[in-house]
């Protein structure tokens, strides 16, 4: 639903949503090898907050992944709301400027603003905390006067809107098709407390819900789209936040793939202990989900117990992992290294959990602390907390900096070396990718799609079974699944260790950061434009 602050006035909302810094996880070399992607996912903050304004006000939206607003959107606003993480401080404060150079007025929420209301002294109106009565207070004083406050003024969510009463994404104002995947909030909240996290913080230990009418409305709104992407994401934290929800609501969600063809297939973020669910597990196989982010952070017991990630220690890892991939579930994993556990072994029992676990993907970051976090809390106290642009981490590692550094660069090589990267998706073709059901491909039978899956295809064998310097181990595993039958497959391997190889290139060259959340230069922020270029030289 929409707020019900009765408004008089008619205001021209412009959303922008900020420019992502390139990280493992946004996938941006893999987007110039599909057709018309220039951006990794629509942003649900942003949107949901549009869909909330009230229906007299206009809202124009952009997302400055796909294109930067221009003096002309500026000019057309009367206000303008952005969103956004920390890592994306430097181009929140950047639309700022821009927007106060046009005379307009700039609130600023989601999950940056909300966690360090003190990094945005630029900004006129912070929202602080999701969407409730802070929103309706920003639409009143709106409705009131679109001048710029003489001083900044922070409003704080002190009564959450219930997910329930949450309006669908503003879908419609953003081309969905110029988007890798798809975007679906079930979820809010994570009952867990690892010390690192700032999500029970921002957004509570109880997880709040959508209905399942919710979740299948939204899929309906998304698929008036023509050629939006094949795959929904789930944003939740932790989709078995909320087990019983999760297990009641996933019959909904297959009955809605099944009354359509099976248009969607569906990823998500959980907890390890997923893997004691099988009802969920089978369930959502059935949906066709295909792949599972789970916060590895270490394999290493102890490290898990003092980071307070208790919920990893009581599965065994390997078996869990296994079974996940027995249910048609890739799992991609996050990977912490600068722990005050890290030891001379560290680097030799990660590269072990590399090669054993067979995960093709693992985003690897350096710790850093965030504001609002058990882990900022205690590195504060004991006094290492750095403020030294010139580092990758905020955090004063217990082990020299440089050798951190360095090992980091090491796993990152080590784990997305191309030969060590592809006989991981291979071995997958058999550990995973056969396990999958094979829906009917009626609701997935369309131009869009066609046309969609030929381009990928075509750019993945041009770029990198022929011009790649990594076709000889690209072409072992594609041909491993080709065989099978997995051409979906062949291809979201391609794509994917594109990127990841890519990536790795540029932060072994020192052009990318190892937490993402450094201001340290990059000296190749790539922007919207070097698309197609970059790939006519063989990489
Ligand atoms: C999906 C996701 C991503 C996607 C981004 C997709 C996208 N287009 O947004 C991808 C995969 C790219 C991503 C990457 C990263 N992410 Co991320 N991500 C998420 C995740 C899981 C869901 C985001 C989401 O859609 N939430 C649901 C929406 C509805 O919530 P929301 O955005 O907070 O919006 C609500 C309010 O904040 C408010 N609101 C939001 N904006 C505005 C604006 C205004 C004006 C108003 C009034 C209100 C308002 O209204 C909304 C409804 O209540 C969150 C966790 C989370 N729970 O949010 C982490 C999260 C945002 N990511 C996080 C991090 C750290 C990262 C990475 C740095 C990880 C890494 N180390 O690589 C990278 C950085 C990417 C980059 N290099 O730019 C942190 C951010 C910490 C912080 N406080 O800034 C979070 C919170 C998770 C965490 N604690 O680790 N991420
Ligand atoms: S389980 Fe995930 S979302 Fe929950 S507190 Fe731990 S890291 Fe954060």
């Amino acid at each position: 639903m929409r707020s019900s602050v009765p408004v008089k006035n008619r205001r021209r909302l412009l959303c922008v949503f900020p420019h992502y810094t390139p990280a493992f996880g946004t996938f941006n070399h893999a987007y110039r090898l599909m057709k018309g992607v220039r951006a990794f996912m629509p942003p649900q903050g942003l949107l949901v907050t549009a869909a909330y304004m009230p229906q007299a006000w206009p809202v124009r939206f952009i997302d400055e992944n796909i294109r930067k607003a221009t003096d002309a959107d500026f000019a057309w606003a009367d206000a303008v709301l952005v969103s956004g993480m920390h890592v994306q401080a430097a181009q929140i404060h950047d639309i700022a400027a821009r927007a106060h150079a046009a005379g307009k007025v700039v609130m600023l929420g989601g999950p940056s603003a909300s966690a360090s209301p003190e990094m945005y002294p630029d900004i006129d109106y912070l929202h602080i905390g999701e969407i409730g009565d802070a929103t309706d207070q920003l639409i009143a004083r709106l409705d009131e006067s679109v001048a710029r406050p003489s001083a900044q003024l922070r409003l704080e969510t002190k009564e959450r809107l219930p997910l329930q009463d949450f309006p669908i994404p503003a879908y419609d104002l953003i081309p969905l098709k110029n988007y890798l995947m798809l975007t679906l909030q079930f979820s809010s909240g994570c009952p867990y407390l690892c010390e690192f996290c700032d999500i029970p913080n921002l957004y509570g230990r109880q997880p709040r819900l959508k209905t399942p009418a919710q979740v299948t409305a939204e899929l309906d709104a998304m698929r008036k789209q023509k050629g939006h992407p094949p795959v929904v994401y789930f944003v939740d934290d932790n989709f078995i936040g909320n087990r019983k929800a999760a297990k009641d609501m996933l019959p909904h969600l297959l009955a809605w793939q099944k009354q359509h063809g099976y248009p969607l297939q569906f990823a998500c973020e959980a907890t390890l202990n997923i893997a004691k669910q099988p009802d969920i597990l089978r369930l959502m196989r059935e949906c066709t989900f295909l792949g599972i982010f789970v916060g590895i952070e270490t394999p290493e017991a102890d490290a898990l117990k003092a980071m307070r990630k208790n919920q990893n220690v009581a599965v065994p890892m390997m078996e869990s992992i296994k079974t996940l991939n027995d249910y048609g579930l890739e799992v991609t994993s996050g990977i912490i290294l600068g722990l005050d556990t890290d030891s001379d072994d560290t680097e030799a029992r990660l590269k072990d959990f590399i090669d054993i676990s067979r995960i093709p993907m693992l985003t690897i970051n350096l710790l850093q602390a965030l504001p609002k976090t058990p882990l900022w809390d205690r590195l504060k106290l004991a006094g290492r907390l750095e403020d030294d642009p010139g580092l990758e981490s905020n955090v004063r590692f217990l082990r020299p900096y440089e050798e951190v550094v360095s090992m980091w660069r090491r796993c990152i090589a080590y784990a997305n070396d191309p030969e060590r990267l592809f006989a991981r998706f291979h071995d997958q073709v058999e550990a995973t990718y056969v396990n999958r059901v094979i829906p009917p491909a009626r609701g997935k039978l369309n131009w869009a799609n066609l046309s969609g899956a030929l381009v990928l295809a075509f750019r993945v064998f041009l770029h990198i079974g022929l011009l790649s310097n990594y076709r000889k181990p690209f072409w072992r595993a594609a041909r491993h699944a080709l065989r099978r039958g997995q051409i979906d497959a062949v291809l979201g391997m391609g794509f994917i260790a594109h990127h990841l190889i890519q990536f790795t290139r540029e932060a072994l060259r020192g052009e990318q950061n190892a937490s993402y959340y450094s201001t340290k230069s990059r000296a190749a922020e790539p922007s919207h434009a070097p698309q197609l270029a970059a790939l006519r030289k063989p990489a």
